[in-house]
């Protein structure tokens, strides 16, 4: 199925561009915003609003047409197909199939100080109407904060003997995230431990695919919830004690 973005009427190609320029707003600025789109391959750009940023930065929202088409059945992406168990169901598994609590530790690694999507998966009180982690039955979890280094979420981990470990990387620039994500691989290889854990990433940019291509077991992006993860985690768990995997 061949398809492209709409708008207003199916296959017009409508989409929406927004940029900042180092430029004042001015009707140069404007022109420079359409322009850009221009070269950008945009079909009849138009400049819908723009904004001053300061004396010396320019914001520009522009709509316009691709001729971009792709075809859709082409698309291969590596995602979880598996449906989440609730919280019941998976305190139950784990009470049948553990005779011990299954421990989990969580950071936000590196120099990410963002700490709610982390929370959001972990804490008690959990994230939009979902509770985390801390209210299983049946698991155990350590919540480390942010900006936790790779080596001491690893002492840590080791320390209290962890099965899941839980990565939270928010921030993105300059790749900081995915050189993070590398170097905790690289080390958990080099003690080891690499094998003895399931290894799981999440944030606002984190893709299963993603984070699978970097050497973790998962990924979770953007409305995801403690019950997703516990679900892969535990299910995980499960079939390495039954050597499915
Ligand atoms: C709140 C916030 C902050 C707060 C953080 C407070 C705190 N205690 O966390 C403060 C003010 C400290 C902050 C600082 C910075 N921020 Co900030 N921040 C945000 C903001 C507004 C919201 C993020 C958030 O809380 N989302 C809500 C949570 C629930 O969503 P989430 O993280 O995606 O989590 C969900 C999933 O992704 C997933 N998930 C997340 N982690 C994990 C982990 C696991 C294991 C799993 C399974 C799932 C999972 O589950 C969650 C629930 O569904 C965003 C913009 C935005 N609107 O998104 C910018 C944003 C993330 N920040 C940004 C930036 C750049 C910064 C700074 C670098 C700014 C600066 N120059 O100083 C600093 C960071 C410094 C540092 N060393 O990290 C950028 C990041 C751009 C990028 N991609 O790199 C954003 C996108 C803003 C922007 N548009 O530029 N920030």
């Amino acid at each position: 199925m061949k398809i492209k973005p709409y708008g207003d009427t199916l296959n017009d190609g409508k989409v929406q561009l927004s940029f900042t320029l180092p430029v004042p707003k001015s009707a140069k600025g404007v022109t420079a915003a359409k322009e850009i789109a221009k070269d950008m391959g945009l079909i009849d750009p138009s400049v819908v609003h723009a904004e001053a940023l300061s004396d010396n930065f320019s914001f520009y929202i522009i709509y316009g047409s691709t001729k971009s088409v792709i075809d859709f059945d082409k698309i291969r992406v590596e995602e979880i197909t598996s449906k989440a168990m609730d919280r019941e169901e998976i305190e139950a598994l784990i009470k049948d199939e553990f005779d011990r609590n299954i421990v989990f530790v969580g950071a936000s690694t590196g120099t990410d100080a963002h700490t709610v999507g982390i929370d959001a998966i972990m804490n008690m009180k959990g994230f939009a109407g979902h509770y985390g982690l801390e209210r299983y039955q049946g698991i155990t979890a350590y919540n480390l904060g942010s900006q936790v280094l790779n080596e001491d979420f690893i002492k840590f981990a080791q320390d209290k003997k962890a099965d899941v470990l839980l990565i939270s990387q928010t921030v993105t620039q300059k790749e900081v995230h995915l050189k993070n994500m590398i170097e905790l691989v690289e080390l958990l290889e080099s003690e080891g431990l690499r094998d003895k854990v399931i290894l799981i990433a999440g944030g606002a940019r984190i893709t299963h695919e993603l984070a699978k291509e970097l050497g973790y077991d998962a990924g979770f992006g953007p409305g995801s919830y403690a019950e997703d993860v516990a679900t892969f985690a535990i299910t995980t768990l499960i079939n390495k004690k039954r050597g499915v995997l």
